[in-house]
């Protein structure tokens, strides 16, 4: 039978705080951009725990909480996810990428230096596991992973904005090689790295618009 407790946490608010509490959070998240260029100061490691930790409430399949994050702070280690980033992103730039997809990218302004990855202090590799591993060695599946993993990775993005950081998606392509840096498991595969710290002083961002609401929500 499964157990069931009362959910304590719960605390219902009157709709008034709801309206103020969800546009100040609509707020705060407006203003997070994808940064590329990071200062090299260092971020306090209890800011990344308790954000990583944020990462782990998020929802899952059959609660298998799939999502598995390095976080890397050690330079020799960043240097060689550089390095192979960086090898990756030539071959994507210079011939594996489709026309349509530089042009896709043109307004982000990327190409393949990723000098962030070494110069950002912290580097959160982020894994999905394909199947989780019981104490007596039996494998139990990961239903929804890449969608659970997504998850947590959303909250992790809005925890380091809420934190005062400023972050970066990075996705070089392919990315076995970080399992193999990393020294991971098989059953590990890598999701994405998020590059995270202060802004550099001055940094720009790409002058690009969100959709407008009307345009990704519909109401029935
Ligand atoms: N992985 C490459 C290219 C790239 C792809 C997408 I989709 C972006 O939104 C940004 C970049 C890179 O990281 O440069």
């Amino acid at each position: 039978m499964p157990r069931f407790v009362p959910w304590t946490a719960y605390q219902r608010l009157p709709a008034a705080e709801m309206i103020e509490r969800s546009r100040d959070y609509l707020q705060k998240m407006s203003g997070r951009r994808t940064v590329r260029q990071f200062s090299p100061e260092p971020v306090p490691r209890e800011v990344i725990e308790a954000c990583l930790a944020t990462a782990g409430t998020a929802v899952s399949g059959a609660n298998m909480q799939p999502w598995r994050f390095v976080a890397v702070q050690d330079p020799g280690v960043r240097q060689a996810i550089r390095e192979r980033a960086e090898a990756e992103e030539q071959a994507f730039y210079s011939n594996r990428a489709p026309r349509a997809w530089l042009d896709a990218l043109a307004p982000l302004g990327t190409d393949a230096e990723k000098s962030f990855l070494t110069t950002a202090p912290w580097v959160i590799a982020i894994f999905q596991a394909r199947f989780g591993v019981l104490a007596d060695g039996r494998k139990v599946k990961h239903y929804y992973a890449p969608e659970s993993v997504g998850i947590a990775t959303g909250l992790l993005i809005s925890a380091l904005h809420h934190a005062g950081l400023a972050s970066l998606t990075h996705t070089p392509s392919p990315m076995g090689f970080l399992r193999e840096i990393l020294g991971r498991p098989r059953n590990e595969r890598p999701f994405l790295l998020l590059v995270t710290g202060y802004p550099m002083a001055g940094a720009t961002v790409p002058d690009i618009k969100r959709k407008a609401f009307e345009e990704f929500v519909t109401f029935m």
